[in-house]
C-alpha cells in the first residue's frame, strides 16, 4: 500500500473538519491489519470543502500502513475508519492505493464523536428493505402532522445508507393522531430505500429522521420491514422526541 486519499464533500458547510482520521486496513485472516496514525498534513488545512488529500508518508501519519502489502486479487479488503474528535467529516470518497491498483470506495454517511466504523464497501449478501410503518402518538394534540419527513436508514458500517424520499401516501391524510400509516412503493416516497440491500434482517440498524415544515410531529414507534416480512417480525423503534422545522434526528444509533 502507498497511499491513501480522501475528498471532503464540498457541502454541507461543517462537511469538513479539523481534526484527524485514522484508518485500519485489514484484508484475510483476523489480524492481518495496519493501523495508520492521525492523518495531519502540518504544510496544509486539510479535510476542507471539496478538497482531496493524499496521504502517503510517514509525515502524514500513513504510518504501519505503509509498505502494508495488499494482494493485487484480494476480495475481502476491510477498512475502518476512527475518528478522533468532536468535528464532523463528511466524506465524498476514499480511495486504497496501491503500487499497481487503486480502490475507490463512496462514503454516504458523516462520521462524528470519536466513532469507529468498517466502511461500507457494498458487498452485502443483502436481504432487501420493502416497507416503512409509522405510529403517531394520540396524544397531545399536535402530535399529528401535515408536513414532510424523510427517514436514512443504514446498517452497522460507515455508508452503507439510504434516504427515503418524503414518505406520504397519496390518498390518505397521513401522520393523523393514533394511526399507523404505511409505505412500501415509491408512490409513497420509498425513494432509494425501496429494495435497498442490508445484511440481514437483523442488521445493526441506525435511523435518522430529517423534518421540514414547522407543523411539528410526535411519532409513537417506526417499523422497518424486509422481503417477506409479515407485520410481526417487522423490527421497530421506539421515538422518544418530537421533530420539528429542519430538525434531523437520531431514532436509532
Ligand atoms: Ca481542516
Ligand atoms: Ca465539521
Ligand atoms: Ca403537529
Ligand atoms: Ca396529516
Amino acid at each position: 500500500m502507498t497511499s491513501i486519499k480522501t475528498l471532503t464533500r464540498s457541502t454541507p458547510s461543517w462537511a469538513k473538519m479539523d481534526a484527524t482520521l485514522k484508518f485500519q486496513i485489514c484484508h484475510g485472516e483476523l489480524g492481518n491489519c495496519c493501523w495508520t496514525d492521525e492523518l495531519d498534513d502540518t504544510n496544509k488545512n486539510d479535510f476542507e470543502l471539496g478538497n482531496m488529500d493524499v496521504w502517503d508518508s510517514q509525515a502524514k501519519g500513513l504510518g504501519a500502513c505503509e509498505g502494508f502489502v495488499i494482494p493485487s486479487n484480494v476480495d475481502d479488503l476491510r477498512v475502518y475508519i476512527k475518528h478522533t474528535s468532536e468535528d464532523a467529516w463528511y466524506g465524498q470518497t476514499i480511495w486504497i492505493v496501491t503500487e499497481c491498483a487503486s480502490l475507490d470506495i463512496p462514503i454516504n454517511e458523516y462520521i462524528d464523536n470519536r466513532d469507529y466504523y468498517e466502511v461500507c464497501s457494498g458487498d452485502v449478501s443483502p436481504v432487501h428493505l420493502r416497507e416503512i410503518v409509522t405510529k403517531t402518538r394520540s396524544s397531545p394534540d399536535w402530535s399529528k402532522m401535515d408536513d414532510q419527513v424523510k427517514l436514512q436508514i443504514c446498517n452497522g458500517k460507515l455508508g452503507c445508507c439510504c434516504w427515503t424520499d418524503v414518505l406520504n401516501n397519496p390518498n390518505k391524510n397521513d401522520y393523523e393522531l393514533g394511526n399507523l400509516d404505511h409505505f412500501d412503493s415509491a408512490e409513497d416516497g420509498l425513494g432509494d430505500c425501496l429494495n435497498f440491500p442490508f445484511p440481514s434482517n437483523n442488521a445493526d440498524l441506525r435511523v435518522f429522521m430529517q423534518h421540514s415544515g414547522s407543523d411539528a410531529w410526535y411519532g409513537e414507534k417506526i417499523w422497518i420491514a424486509f422481503q417477506d416480512m409479515d407485520y410481526n417480525e417487522m423490527e421497530g423503534f421506539e421515538i422518544t422526541q418530537a421533530i420539528d422545522n429542519d430538525e434531523y434526528k437520531t431514532i436509532k444509533n
